[in-house]
C-alpha cells in the first residue's frame, strides 16, 4: 500500500514521499520552551492551536498516519561547460522583464513564484481523495501545506524526508533545502518510514550568514530577529537597530538557506517550475513606491507578496531605500512620507534622512 501511494505522489508532481504515525512529534518540549521564551513575536497563532501542533489526533481525530511531501522549488546545477542558468530560469509570464533604472529589491525564492499554496492545492486534494478511496468507506483524510496546524518539519524528518539543519529547515539529502512541505493526515494504517539523521557535522554556515543572528544557536530560530518575520508576518514598524542588516530585502530572506552545502544536490521539481515569475526577479524600489491599494493587488495578484498587504510591502521598500536608495530615491520617498498610513509615514521618514546622510558623506546633491 505504501508503495502505491509514493508511487502516486511521484505521478503527480511530488518530488518525494515517505510516511509517519500521526503519534505526537517528539520536539513537544522544545516548541513549548520557544513559545514560553515569546521567540514567536505577533505570531500568536502558533500559541492558539498549539495544542493542535503537539497533536495530530486533535487536528483529525482517529487519525493514523501522516504521508509528509516535499515540493522542490529549486533550479538545476549547470552543466558543464554551460552559463550559470539564473536562479529562476524558467518565465510563465508573457512579458520579459526589463532591467530596474533605480536600484532594485530582493524578494525571497519562495515569493518569485505563483503562490505555491494556490499551485500545490488541486495536487494535495487529489492525492488525499485517491488515499480516502484507497482505504475504502470511512477512510478519511486532510491535506494541508504550511498554514496547517502542524508542525511540519518535524513530522517530516521523522518520517524520514530530511532532516532539519542548524537554520531550523528541513533539507532533502539528494533536493537541498529549496523544498516546501505538505502533508495528508490520514485514518489510513500504513507502514512508516524510519526517521532521517541530521547531516549538519560541524557546518556552521548559515549562522554565520544571518544578518540578525537570528539564529541565536544550532536548531534555535528567534523570529522575531529573523528579516522572514519583519518584513512578512509583522504588521508593527520594524525595530530600529534591525533596519540596516535588512539591506535590500523587501520580502523574505534566503541567507541561510543560500549557503546550505546540501543545495549541491537542487534540481527543479516538475510542480513549481512552470510558476516561476520572472517579472519579480529585481523589482526596482522607487517604482514600488508609487504602487496604491489597488495598484499593489495587481503587481502581485496570485503571489505570496499579498501576504504583507500595501502597508507592510511599502514599509519594507521605504526600509530598503533608506539602505541602498540614492538622491533619486527622495521625492518617491517624500510623497510616502505624507502617505495617510503612520506606518508607511514613519518608514519613509526613516529613509530619507539615511538617504540625505549618506549624501552628504558622499558629497551627492
Ligand atoms: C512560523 C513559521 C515561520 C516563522 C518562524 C520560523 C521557524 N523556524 O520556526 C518565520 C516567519 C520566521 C518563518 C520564516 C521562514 N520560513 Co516558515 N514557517 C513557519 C511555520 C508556519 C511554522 C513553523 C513552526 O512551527 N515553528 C516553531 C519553532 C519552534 O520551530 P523552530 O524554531 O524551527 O524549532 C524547532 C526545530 O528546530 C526543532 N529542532 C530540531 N532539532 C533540534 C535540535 C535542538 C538541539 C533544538 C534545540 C531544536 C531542534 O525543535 C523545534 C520545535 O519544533 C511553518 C509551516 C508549518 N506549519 O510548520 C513554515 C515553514 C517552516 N517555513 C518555511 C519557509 C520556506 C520559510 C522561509 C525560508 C521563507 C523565506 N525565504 O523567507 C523562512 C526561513 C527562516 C528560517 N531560518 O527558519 C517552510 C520550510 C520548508 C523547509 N524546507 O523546512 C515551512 C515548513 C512552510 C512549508 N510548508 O513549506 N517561518
Ligand atoms: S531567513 Fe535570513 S534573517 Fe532569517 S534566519 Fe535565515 S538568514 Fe537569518
Ligand atoms: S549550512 Fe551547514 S549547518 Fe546550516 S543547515 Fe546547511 S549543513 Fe547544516
Amino acid at each position: 500500500m505504501k508503495d502505491r501511494i509514493q508511487q502516486r505522489a511521484r505521478d503527480l508532481g511530488f518530488d518525494a514521499c515517505r510516511i509517519t504515525t500521526a503519534s505526537p512529534p517528539e520536539s513537544h518540549p522544545r516548541f513549548q520552551q520557544w513559545l514560553a521564551d515569546q521567540r514567536h513575536g505577533h505570531m500568536t497563532y502558533l500559541q492558539r492551536n498549539s495544542s493542535k501542533r503537539l497533536d495530530p489526533d486533535r487536528v483529525l481525530p482517529g487519525a493514523k498516519t501522516i504521508v509528509t511531501l516535499a515540493v522542490s522549488y529549486g533550479d538545476s546545477p549547470p552543466t558543464p561547460g554551460s552559463p550559470r542558468r539564473t536562479a529562476l530560469a524558467v518565465d510563465s509570464t508573457p512579458s520579459a522583464p526589463t532591467p530596474p533604472a533605480g536600484p532594485a529589491g530582493v524578494l525571497a525564492r519562495y515569493a518569485r513564484f505563483t503562490d505555491y499554496h494556490q499551485v500545490l492545492a488541486h495536487p494535495l486534494q487529489a492525492l488525499a481523495r485517491w488515499i480516502d478511496q484507497l482505504g475504502g468507506p470511512g477512510t478519511r483524510s486532510l491535506w494541508y501545506i504550511d498554514t496547517g496546524p502542524v508542525l511540519e518539519r518535524d513530522l517530516a524528518q521523522r518520517a524520514g524526508l530530511g532532516f532539519i539543519g542548524k537554520h531550523t529547515n528541513l533539507i532533502h539529502r539528494h533536493l537541498g533545502n529549496w523544498i516546501l512541505l505538505a502533508e495528508i493526515l490520514t485514518t489510513l494504517k500504513i507502514e512508516p518510514d524510519s526517521p532521517e539523521k541530521n547531516r549538519c557535522g560541524s557546518c556552521t554556515r548559515c549562522l554565520a550568514a544571518c544578518p540578525t543572528a537570528a539564529i541565536t544557536a544550532p536548531f534555535q530560530l528567534d523570529a522575531r530577529r529573523c528579516i522572514s518575520y519583519l518584513t512578512i508576518e509583522l504588521k508593527e514598524p520594524i525595530p530600529l537597530e534591525l533596519r540596516p542588516a535588512i539591506g535590500n530585502r523587501i520580502f523574505g530572506c534566503d541567507d541561510c538557506l543560500s549557503v546550505c552545502p546540501w543545495n549541491r544536490f537542487a534540481h527543479a521539481g516538475a510542480l513549481m517550475k512552470n510558476h516561476a515569475r520572472a517579472d519579480l526577479a529585481e523589482p526596482d524600489l522607487v517604482e514600488l513606491l508609487a504602487l496604491d491599494d489597488l495598484g499593489f493587488k495587481r503587481r502581485f495578484a496570485g503571489t505570496p507578496i499579498l501576504r504583507a498587504k500595501r502597508r507592510g510591502f511599502l514599509r519594507n521598500v521605504c526600509v530598503a531605500l533608506g539602505n541602498v536608495g540614492g538622491a533619486p530615491a527622495l521625492p518617491a520617498l517624500q510623497r510616502c512620507a505624507d502617505d495617510p498610513d503612520p506606518l508607511i509615514a514613519e518608514h519613509a521618514g526613516w529613509a530619507i534622512r539615511r538617504v540625505q546622510a549618506r549624501a552628504r558623506l558622499t558629497g551627492d546633491s
